[in-house]
């Protein structure tokens, strides 16, 4: 399974995009992409349909070798198989979501990954005294993937990288067409979700972004 240390583009299988008959297609186009996690968002859908959905997943995402996170429902990742939550700033605490997806299954001691979503320096500072194992950091740009949450911009994006040495993921509004000015200004890993589900090609546009993230590290 790959390490999230090792991530640079991680991609989201969110249901406000994606519809249900696609979502193997859809997993399958980003894993063939080269997304190194992948995380199952499903807002204001029942529990059921979550579960059903990360069943359909996990298997592919096994396969492929990369993490399978589920957003908001920590208590999901032992039945389902998947490798760890993420949690937003008004969810479970890091510790209280670590509990509940590390309840062990018959006997075997779970070791889930959580992540934390965080939008300023002072949250992401919280997020490692929390515990976290990496966090989202932004949105960066405003973007309909997150109505009503404003963008926090560029301009703190190479501070939080001196500040915290967790793996951390930009996100919000990012494109292809903008991701050298968020390079730029100092990110190194980043989260792309309607730019890499409404494109034509998703593979060809996963393979784009990674392929310069990958340059911009070998730098
Ligand atoms: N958290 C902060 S911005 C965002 C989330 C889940 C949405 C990112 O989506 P997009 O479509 O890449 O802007
Ligand atoms: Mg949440």
């Amino acid at each position: 399974m790959k390490a999230i240390s090792d991530a640079l583009l991680y991609g989201i299988l969110d249901l406000g995009y994606v519809e249900l008959s696609q979502l193997e297609h859809v997993t399958v186009r980003l894993l063939e992409g080269g997304v190194d996690i992948l995380q199952l968002r499903a807002k204001g859908f029942d529990e059921e349909v979550i579960e059903a959905c990360a069943r359909r997943v996990v298997s592919l995402t096994e396969e492929a070798g990369i993490p399978l996170i589920l957003n908001d429902h920590p208590e999901l990742v032992p039945s389902m198989g998947a490798q760890g939550a993420h949690v937003g700033q008004d969810d479970f605490t890091v510790a209280d979501a670590r509990w509940r997806a590390g309840r062990a299954l018959a006997g075997e001691v779970a070791l889930p990954l959580i992540g934390k979503s965080t939008h300023s320096l002072a949250q992401a500072l919280d997020a490692v005294e929390q515990g976290a194992d990496y966090i989202g950091f932004g949105p960066l740009f405003s973007t309909p993937t997150k109505p009503g949450r404003p963008a926090i911009g560029l301009a703190d994006i190479a501070e939080v990288h001196s500040n915290v040495s967790l793996p951390i993921f930009c996100i919000g509004g990012i494109k292809r067409e903008n991701l050298e000015q968020v390079l730029d200004a100092g990110a190194k890993r980043v989260v792309v979700v309607s730019g890499i589900l409404q494109a034509a090609d998703i593979s060809g546009y996963c393979r784009e972004i990674k392929a310069e993230l990958q340059a911009r590290q070998s730098k």
